[in-house]
């Protein structure tokens, strides 16, 4: 049987750009080399019972050494852009004082052999890997960690300004602040949901101050951006009690990030449901203001939705004061390995809403993916066409909201290779391409040859 051509394609607008993305704890390793030094993730990991099977990123998927052979696979796939992040430790170790000159002659390199492959950086600043003497010296509920972030920022502008078109600030400070300081499952892995909140608003402080930091100090015009993961919510029944629980997850997966950044103000909701943690006197004069600086673009990374219902339980949750309100129901449907459910529908939900509350900001899909078990056969081709349907889904709701009104620059398929999944470890595979994490082999997957069809054509094969 011959392969059966597509007729037509699902066109995506004139220079898309076409993305796949990493993060430097997940792939690098060299955990010890060239001055690095721990991060909160390399303390956590090292904790016996924090990550499955005890994995750590201690080698990951040897990124580091192996920098040259990705990039050469990215130009295989043709991505136009390629989304990684800089390890802070790497590049300023104690997260104070001078830059080490060998971790930014990595990220130097890195971004020169992606320019002379004509794909383009998008670099995040952070994307979990706090220094972990700043975590000593009360991590992100402190509010000097946001003006370290901002000096950190000064340091990697300085190095790498010249040649980096579009900087995000945070990855998903959701994650940093509810998984980190309020349901442990994260590093720092601690349970203080008052801290938490203090870590919420330090995090954005951080945002705030690093965009006034780029905006000042890089050379070159560039795009500056946030990355969040907002929820799609959506309520289990029509009653009114699931509706309630419906907008305290909105409040504090989407508006705590939102209302700051692009009207300068906390939702109100959000300051009285959380009145009995916390005043939020930790809201200085003229922090709003920084905070709301403007962004040239908003990130979104997008899993799965959300369903919620009235109910809850008291004890360690990742919504500071809303964990006993809201009860989480597991979506109808097919699941991923990570047992999310698959639901291209939230991806468009969210943009549409986005298109109507933020209609004069670019938004980027920096995440969208799944886990799933991969299928060798014995030649060694590694099959995963659930893979494949998951992106083809999600991908034609992009398309259908940017026919909708919705302004998507691009998409960054998560996750070019298989990586350290936080506290999954190893056990769970994100990659277009396959580790090997005993040999660091890699292998394209059936899924990294559809995307590069993908990217090849501008748009999705429609039979
Ligand atoms: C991203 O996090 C990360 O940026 C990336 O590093 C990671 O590898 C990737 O996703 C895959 O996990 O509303 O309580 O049901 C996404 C993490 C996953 C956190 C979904 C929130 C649902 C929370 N998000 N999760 S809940």
């Amino acid at each position: 049987r011959t392969h059966n051509a597509p007729h037509t394609t699902l066109a995506f607008p004139e220079g898309f750009r076409w993305g796949a993305a990493t993060a430097a704890y997940q792939i690098e390793g060299a955990a010890d080399e060239d001055g690095r030094t721990p991060s909160i993730w390399d303390t956590f990991s090292r904790t016996p019972g924090k990550v499955r099977n005890g994995d750590t990123g201690d080698i990951a998927a040897d990124h580091y050494h192996r920098m040259r052979e990705d990039v050469a696979l990215m130009a295989e796939l043709g991505l136009t852009d390629y989304r990684f992040s800089v390890s802070w430790p790497r590049v300023q170790p104690t997260g104070r004082g001078p830059a080490v000159q060998k971790g930014l002659d990595f990220y130097r390199a890195l971004v020169d052999e992606l320019l002379d492959h004509r794909i383009r950086p998008v670099l995040t600043l952070y994307h979990w890997d706090l220094p972990q003497e700043l975590e000593d010296a009360g991590g992100w509920p402190v509010r000097d960690t946001a003006e370290r972030f901002a000096e950190y920022a000064g340091l990697v502008a300085d190095a790498l300004g010249d040649r980096v078109p579009l900087w995000t600030t945070l990855n998903e400070p959701w994650c940093s602040a509810f998984l980190g300081y309020a349901q442990g499952v994260h590093a720092p892995g601690r349970t203080e949901p008052e801290a938490a909140l203090r870590a919420a608003h330090h995090l954005l402080l951080g945002h705030g101050l690093a965009v006034g930091v780029l905006r000042e100090r890089l050379p070159v015009p560039a795009q500056v951006s946030l990355t969040l993961n907002l929820a799609a919510v959506r309520p289990h029944t029509g009653s009114a009690a699931d509706a309630d629980a419906v907008r305290r997850v909105d409040a504090l997966a989407n508006r705590i990030w939102l209302d700051p950044v692009f009207r300068g103000s906390y939702p109100e909701d959000l300051l009285r449901d959380t009145a009995a943690l916390t005043d939020w006197s930790f809201v200085e004069d003229g922090d709003l203001a920084v905070i709301s600086r403007p962004v040239d673009a908003l990130g979104l990374n997008y899993y799965a939705p959300t369903v919620v219902a009235a109910g809850g339980h008291a004890g360690p949750s990742p919504w500071p004061g809303a964990g006993e309100h809201v009860r989480f129901v597991p979506a109808p449907g097919p699941r991923t390995a990570m047992d999310w459910p698959v639901d291209a529908g939230g991806l468009r939900e969210l943009l549409l809403r986005l298109r109507d509350e933020l209609p004069d900001t670019p938004l980027l899909i920096t995440e969208n993916g799944a886990a799933y078990d991969d299928y060798a056969d014995p030649e060694g081709a590694v099959h995963d066409p659930e893979r494949i349907a998951y992106l083809h889904a999600h991908l034609a709701a992009v398309h259908r909201a940017i026919a909708d009104g919705a302004d998507v620059q691009g998409y960054f398929l998560w996750s070019l290779l298989d990586n350290f999944e936080w506290a999954h470890g190893y056990s769970k595979r994100f990659g277009v391409v396959h580790v090997d994490f005993a040999s660091r082999r890699r292998t394209p997957k059936d899924s990294a040859r559809w995307y590069a069809g993908v990217v090849a054509r501008g748009g999705l094969p429609v039979k």
